[in-house]
C-alpha cells in the first residue's frame, strides 16, 4: 500500500479518512448531472458470482494504470513480488473513481475504469507521476473478495461535543492528535494539517456554512448518528 500510487501522500493516507479529501476534488456522492462520473466497462464477466464487492469489504485486486494517451504510470503485476493490491472499500483509501468503479464488482470479473480528473487526483494531480487534471483508465482484475472490519466512526472521532457539526476546531484538534500519535514533528504537522484541514473543508462543506455536517462527511462514519 505504502509504494502505491493510490496512497503516495503517505500523511494523509495515515490520516486515512482524510487521504480522499486530499486525492479528490469532487466526492459527492449524490452525482449531479453536470459532474463527469467514472465510466465502467466489463472486460470479463466473473464465471460463477459467489461475491460482489460492496461497501466496507476488502478488496484484493491487480491493476494497471494508464494516462489517456496510453502510457502506463503504474501496475501492481510490474512492482517487485507482484503481489496483488489491496485496500477496504468505501472509506477514502482510494480514490473515488475506484469507490464508485468497483462497487458491485464480482470475484474474477475483469473492469476497465475510465475515471475523470475530479474522481482522480484532481486540479492537484499527484507527485511527480500523475500531472494536475489528468483523467486516468485502469485495468482492474479482481481477484478476491472478503468481508472487512466495521470502520471506527471518525465523524463521532472529531465531534468531540457531539453536535453532529465538525468546525474548524475540532477538526484541526483531531488532525493535530493523529499527527502526535504518528510522532511527526510539530512544526511539520502544523504546516500539513493546515493544508489538509483547507482542503477538508473546500470539498466537505458543501453548503459553505463553516461546519461540516453529518449528511456533508464522506470519511468513515455509521449511517446512524
Ligand atoms: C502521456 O500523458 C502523460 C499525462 O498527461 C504525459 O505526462 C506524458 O508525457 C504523455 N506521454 C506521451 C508519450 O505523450
Ligand atoms: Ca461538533
Ligand atoms: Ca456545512
Amino acid at each position: 500500500m505504502a509504494k502505491s500510487i493510490l496512497c503516495k501522500k503517505m500523511i494523509l493516507c495515515v490520516v486515512g479518512t482524510m487521504a480522499l479529501v486530499a486525492m479528490v476534488t469532487a466526492s459527492d456522492m449524490n452525482v449531479k448531472g453536470d459532474v463527469p462520473d467514472v465510466h465502467v466497462l466489463v472486460t470479463r464477466d466473473s464465471d460463477k458470482c459467489t461475491r460482489k464487492a460492496a461497501k466496507h469489504d476488502i478488496l484484493v485486486l491487480h491493476y494497471e494504470g494508464f494516462f489517456p494517451n496510453g502510457t502506463k504510470f503504474d501496475s501492481s503485476i510490474e512492482r517487485p513480488g507482484a503481489n496483488p493490491f489491496q485496500f477496504q472499500l468505501g472509506i477514502g483509501q482510494v480514490i473515488q473513481g475506484w469507490e464508485r468503479g468497483l462497487l458491485d464488482m464480482c470475484m474474477g470479473e475483469k473492469r476497465k475504469l475510465t475515471v475523470p480528473a475530479s474522481l482522480a487526483y484532481g486540479e492537484q494531480g499527484s507527485g511527480e507521476l500523475i500531472p494536475p487534471n489528468t483523467d486516468l483508465i485502469f485495468d482492474i482484475d479482481l481477484i478476491q473478495v472478503h468481508d472487512g472490519p466495521q470502520p471506527p466512526n471518525v465523524f463521532k472521532m472529531i465531534d468531540i461535543d457531539s453536535d453532529n457539526l465538525l468546525t474548524r476546531d475540532e477538526l484541526a484538534m483531531y488532525l493535530a492528535r493523529q499527527s502526535q500519535m504518528q510522532g511527526v514533528p510539530m512544526d511539520l504537522a502544523n504546516v500539513q494539517n493546515l493544508k489538509v484541514l483547507n482542503n477538508i473543508f473546500t470539498v466537505e462543506d458543501k453548503d459553505k456554512d463553516g461546519r461540516i455536517s453529518h449528511e456533508e462527511f464522506t470519511g468513515p462514519k455509521h449511517e446512524e448518528l
